[in-house]
């Protein structure tokens, strides 16, 4: 396949300033008629052809300024358009009608239809799919869009930014007309048309300028629309507040549809939801759906700037928006609900997907410099990584000049297709600043290794932290360069409070700037032995390797003032205990853990200082994944299971009385709210109910917990730890069932059902899921279906996935088999699963291995499957 590098990039030869678009919307034969104003982008050169993209177009006709191509003018195949015979004028009309077939299109890239509906998914490639056209993020051009179809079928007729004319055509058939004054690219062009249901509200921005909002779903969804709306309206509020970015349209649409291959999409003014995250009500959605959607909301939105009136100038730049419009998310969850519970989910999605994959084959920078499918650099690097060093600039340059950095961004750059260089530029002239040194974080890839030692002298009172730079994954040592890492830290007393200090060159207030393979920090003027806290709020990316022992991390998790840091000490404390215990199963020994860790937990679950929603978080150890990302080798998912569910029933028998207290303490009376009090709440009941359950050692309380619980986010709760605990009980059964009847006829909901039944430990597990497929609710077609059941399964079960019999992995590949032929981006996404292949124990890297060779193998696999399997047998 063709390889793509930034190296190459060069300015398209024509500039397209207006953009007119009229669909005949039919299910099978579209019409799409295309009117490009062209202009030569420099008059004086000697540009003799044009090129456009396409992606299994059937071109109908071709004019230019009003006159047909003679055929030996262009050449159209499938997936380009040249045109061979051009006008020697400057500018020039170019007019192409292309046929397509929305029913077909299963890939769900470009136009198509879900649920009988027609939507859009242009982003980063699918524009070609519905004309030729330069289909590059930085060709900018203004769009003029008219739809035309049946009345009945599509009454609501949606484009980019505000409503023109509408009308009747006569025959059952009317259009509407819509334009976007802001110049876009193609990848934000949108469409939907279809019988929808609708919520309204609306908006007045700080500068007075009214905007009307409204949600579009499936009819009979509408209330469950309700709390989209209201976040859409903090969003834009919160926009204004922290960034200073006013929304610029006089319409705002928001659009869920079904079939959708990501979370959702920034369209201008039109936004294409996954379906998964608009709707919620408090007897289908988890207080997590709530909490995402609340992120993907804000997110998109934030994207306006982020993204839309500043895009990327080429695909490789794609963290300049990704990245910096989840660090916006980010800020924006963390103002409305708990900033430290906030902070620590994000470190742990983190460690568990982003660190694996920077460790591992399919490792690459935040700013890449090549690929061959650009849809599968939608990664966890380029969005959480592209945050974290968004971040690190901030605490780098502080509140005051970070935002004076993206005020100057923002101004400088408005209208433009930038790149990263763009970005750090603001900052360093916004700041006065040099970050070269820094921006090695957008290119070295591998997670960062900080291994640090410390010495106090009594006598001189002096404290010295030397630390030493390396990574896992990336460049090998010997060529990699040192990167400027921020570490906030703190150095505490014995009573738990800040110690002074003199501080040595490089640590600037509470940062220690680490700018070398190797240092030395000496802190002067310390009269007693300081407790070194480091690296706190996650400051930099990081896997940091201590010298702390057992007091020094019960001290940090008992008295450290950033909360982070608190969480980070239990469970790095907890972590210490699984591995060893690991280590116990592995030899057959006993497993058994340190008495000191088990009441802690009591400690923590009764330390009504603390907010619940940290106590849950504290009282979870850390997941089977990181635990076999932190042992890195040899793995037996099995022994790490064993190891995890011995702490967590060991720690449920030593506290079981104090947790039962806990738990009816923190019952709520009242009426449901999906607010971070009440979830908070939530989550630490259902930590407690999990660990009470395995103390009981039976269903028979959970079960209780399953038939009282009046909201979603219980009632899973409860079937979770009756399916993952009690497989095979009775009580486990009726719920699984009692929850199929509630919800057969809403898959969404029924998701969550498949979800838990295929992330049942075991390799039982495989035949459940094979089952599961042949569900009337399960569908190859539906992202969502699939995902829920096999992305689930892959992902999140390692023991099953894992079977030592390698039945999990001759599942999956048939699953990514079939996927492949309608949908290969989800194909390729599923197939990530098995990037850490080469950390199993050998039985299982053998036939992991075998299973990707036979994959990767395969005649007439995709692009996109085949980047990620070469990728991850390389
Ligand atoms: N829709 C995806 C996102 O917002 C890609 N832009 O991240
Ligand atoms: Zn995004």
């Amino acid at each position: 396949g063709t390889v793509f590098r930034l190296q190459d990039y060069r300015p398209s030869d024509f500039l397209i300033p207006e953009t007119r678009l009229i669909f005949r919307l039919d299910p099978r034969e579209t019409l799409v008629t295309a009117t490009l104003s062209l202009e030569r982008r420099d008059p004086a050169a000697d540009v003799t052809a044009l090129k456009l993209a396409g992606d299994g177009l059937v071109l109908k006709s071709i004019s230019i300024d009003g006159k047909a191509l003679a055929a030996d003018a262009y050449e159209a195949t499938a997936d380009c358009l040249i045109i061979k015979q051009l006008p020697s004028s400057s500018s020039f009309s170019l007019t192409i009608e292309t046929e397509i077939d929305p029913e077909e299109n299963k890939a769900l890239m470009g136009l198509y239809r879900s649920s009988g509906n027609y939507c859009t998914q242009c982003e980063a490639e699918g524009f070609r799919r519905i004309t030729y056209f330069y289909d590059r993020p930085d060709v900018l051009s203004i769009y003029s869009v008219r739809i035309e179809a049946d009345r009945a079928n599509c009454p609501v007729l949606l484009s980019n930014g505000n409503p023109g004319a509408s009308g009747d055509l006569g025959d059952g058939r009317h259009f509407a007309e819509w334009h976007d004054p802001h110049p876009k690219p193609s990848y934000l062009f949108a469409l939907v048309a279809g019988d929808l249901g609708v919520i309204r509200d609306h908006f007045t921005t700080a500068s007075g300028k009214p905007v009307d909002l409204a949600i579009y779903v499936e009819h009979g969804k509408e209330e469950r629309a309700l709390y989209a709306m209201d976040a859409l309206k903090r969003s834009m509020k919160w926009d204004e507040d922290v960034f200073g970015c006013e929304y610029d349209l006089d319409v705002f649409n928001i659009v869920a549809v079904s079939d959708f291959n990501m979370g959702a999409m920034e369209n201008k003014g039109l936004n294409v939801f996954n379906d998964k995250y608009v709707l919620a009500d408090e007897k289908t959605a988890t207080d997590v759906d709530y909490a995402l959607i609340e992120a993907i909301i804000g997110h998109e939105y934030f994207h306006n700037w982020t993204g839309n009136r500043i895009t990327c100038r080429d695909w490789f730049q794609l963290c300049l928006k990704e990245g910096l419009t989840v660090f916006r998310d980010h800020e924006f969850s963390a103002d409305q609900r708990s900033r430290a519970v906030k902070r620590i989910a994000e470190v742990r999605t983190l460690r568990t997907h982003q660190f694996p994959e920077d460790q591992g084959p399919l490792s690459h920078p935040v700013r890449p410099d090549v690929y061959k499918e650009i849809n599968n650099f939608y990664t966890t690097t380029i969005y959480e990584k592209g945050s974290e060093v968004v971040r690190m600039i901030r605490t780098l340059l502080g509140e005051q000049a970070f935002r004076a950095g993206m005020d100057l961004y923002l101004k400088r750059h408005d209208g433009d297709a930038a790149t990263i260089e763009d970005f750090v530029k603001s900052f360093e002239d916004a700041a006065k600043l040099d970050l070269s040194q820094f921006s090695l974080w957008y290119h070295q890839n591998g997670t960062p290794k900080v291994t640090l030692s410390t010495a106090y002298d009594q006598t001189a009172g002096t404290f010295t932290l030397h630390l030493k730079q390396s990574a896992i994954g990336g460049p090998a040592l010997n060529t990699r360069k040192p990167l400027l890492i921020p570490l906030v830290f703190g150095l505490l007393g014995r009573d738990g409070s800040e110690l002074a200090y003199t501080a040595p060159q490089g640590v600037d207030g509470s940062v220690i700037r680490f700018d070398a393979m190797e240092k030395s920090f000496v802190f002067e003027g310390l009269k007693e032995k300081p407790i070194l806290s480091i690296n706190r709020g996650f400051s930099a990316p990081i896997v940091l390797k201590d010298d702390f022992d057992v007091a020094h991390r019960l001290f940090l998790a008992a008295h450290d003032s950033d909360a982070f840091n608190r969480w980070e000490a239990i469970n790095a404390l907890l972590m210490d205990a699984l591995k060893n215990a690991v280590g116990q199963e592995k030899t057959g020994a006993a497993l058994d853990f340190p008495p000191q860790i088990l009441s802690l937990m009591g400690k923590i679950a009764e330390n009504d200082s603390l907010e619940p929603a940290f106590r849950a978080l504290a009282l979870t150890p850390p997941s089977e994944a990181d635990l076999a990302r932190e042992i890195g080798e040899n793995i037996d998912p099995d022994a790490i299971y064993a190891a995890r569910i011995a702490l967590q029933a060991s720690i449920g028998k030593a506290n079981a009385a104090a947790f039962e207290k806990i738990y009816a303490a923190n019952a709520i009376n009242g009426p449901f709210a999906p607010d971070a009090e009440q979830s908070g709440k939530r989550s630490l009941r259902n930590v407690l109910l999990d660990y009470l359950s395995l103390a009981d050692g039976g269903p028979g309380r959970a079960h209780q917990s399953a038939m009282q619980s009046g909201n979603m986010t219980d009632r899973i709760a409860a079937l979770s730890v009756l399916a993952h605990r009690f497989p095979d009980a009775d009580e486990t059964r009726t719920e699984l069932s009692r929850f199929e009847h509630d919800f057969r006829s809403d898959p969404l909901v029924l998701d969550k059902w498949m979800q838990i039944q295929a992330t049942i430990p075991g390799e039982q597990t495989v035949a459940r899921v094979r089952a599961l497929m042949n569900h009337p609710a399960f569908s190859m077609l539906n992202p969502n279906r699939v995902r829920a059941l096999i992305g689930a399964f892959s992902s999140a079960n390692q023991t099953a996935f894992h079977s030592a019999d390698g039945s999990g992995y001759t599942l999956f590949a048939e699953v990514v088999t079939k996927a492949d032929e309608r949908n290969p981006q989800l194909a390729a996404r599923l197939a990530i699963a098995l990037r850490s292949w080469r950390s199993l124990e050998p039985v299982r890297r053998e036939k992991a291995r075998e299973t990707l060779a036979v994959m990767a193998a395969r005649e007439g696999c995709s692009i996109d499957l085949s980047d990620i399997l070469e990728r991850t047998l390389a």
